[in-house]
């Protein structure tokens, strides 16, 4: 077989990552395709977009196409096109930050408003960030889990800055999408998989043959 039709036999998955600025949109997306946290990507301009290949149970090879809104806000122009065809929308807010926890509800709606006029219905997940910041609190957990009953969202605690639960959240995500079940073992792993990476996320991960990834940034002129 050659390395095209072995290539179409993936799954791709478009993922957009919607919340307030300086949520920390944009180091998750870091995190999760290159394992790295820093300010070398400091600006976000344009269309950006990561892509990372992971692997499911039953040998399902899924790559990640994550869109990063950059500087959008609520009812910029381009915000529809990112959004367009997304299979999958994490509504990421700084758990130090109110504001940015009660902004998702206008962000929610305009995912729910959008997706009435293309009638497709992407998974949305609720992302905490920060959570190396706990002492620092201010949207209590109740509250993250009321919105997520309320709103039939799933729930994610993460910190893109130790890596906590990222590739956890990016791979529950892709598997709730394509309506696959992960055992403990298998979210566990991922686990194991993301800490080893964070203690040597400036060289090429040792972990690399438990999860291969192929990441690559790419920015649409
Ligand atoms: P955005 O893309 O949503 O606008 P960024 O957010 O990814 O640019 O992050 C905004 C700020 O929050 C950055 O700080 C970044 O380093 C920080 N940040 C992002 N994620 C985390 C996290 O998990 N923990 C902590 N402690 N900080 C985080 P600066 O100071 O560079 O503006
Ligand atoms: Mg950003």
């Amino acid at each position: 077989m050659s390395d095209s039709e072995e290539e179409s036999q993936d799954r791709q998955l478009k993922i957009v990552i919607l919340g307030d600025g300086a949520s920390g949109k944009t180091s998750v997306a870091m995190r999760f395709a290159q394992e790295a946290f820093g300010k070398q990507y400091k600006q976000t301009v344009g269309l950006d977009f990561f892509m990372r290949r992971i692997m499911l149970p039953g040998n399902l090879n899924v790559t990640l196409q994550v869109w990063d809104i950059g500087g959008q806000t609520i009812g910029g122009k381009m915000l529809d096109k990112y959004i367009y065809g997304a299979q999958g929308v994490l509504l990421v807010y700084d758990i130090t930050n109110y504001q940015s926890f009660e902004n998702l509800e206008d962000w929610y709606t305009m995912v729910k408003k959008m997706n009435k006029e293309t009638d497709s219905q992407p998974f949305v997940a609720l992302v905490g960030n920060k959570t190396d910041l706990e002492h620092m609190r201010t949207v209590k957990a109740e509250k993250h889990q009321r919105f997520c009953q309320e709103n039939g969202t799933s729930s994610h605690f993460v910190s893109a800055k130790t890596g906590d639960s990222v590739f956890l959240c990016f791979q529950r995500v892709a598997a709730d999408i394509l309506g696959i079940k992960l055992n403990k073992a298998e979210m566990e792993q991922s686990q194991r998989v993301v800490k080893a990476d964070i203690v040597n996320y400036s060289q090429e991960p040792v972990t690399r043959t438990v999860n291969p990834p192929r990441s690559s940034m790419c920015a649409v002129q």
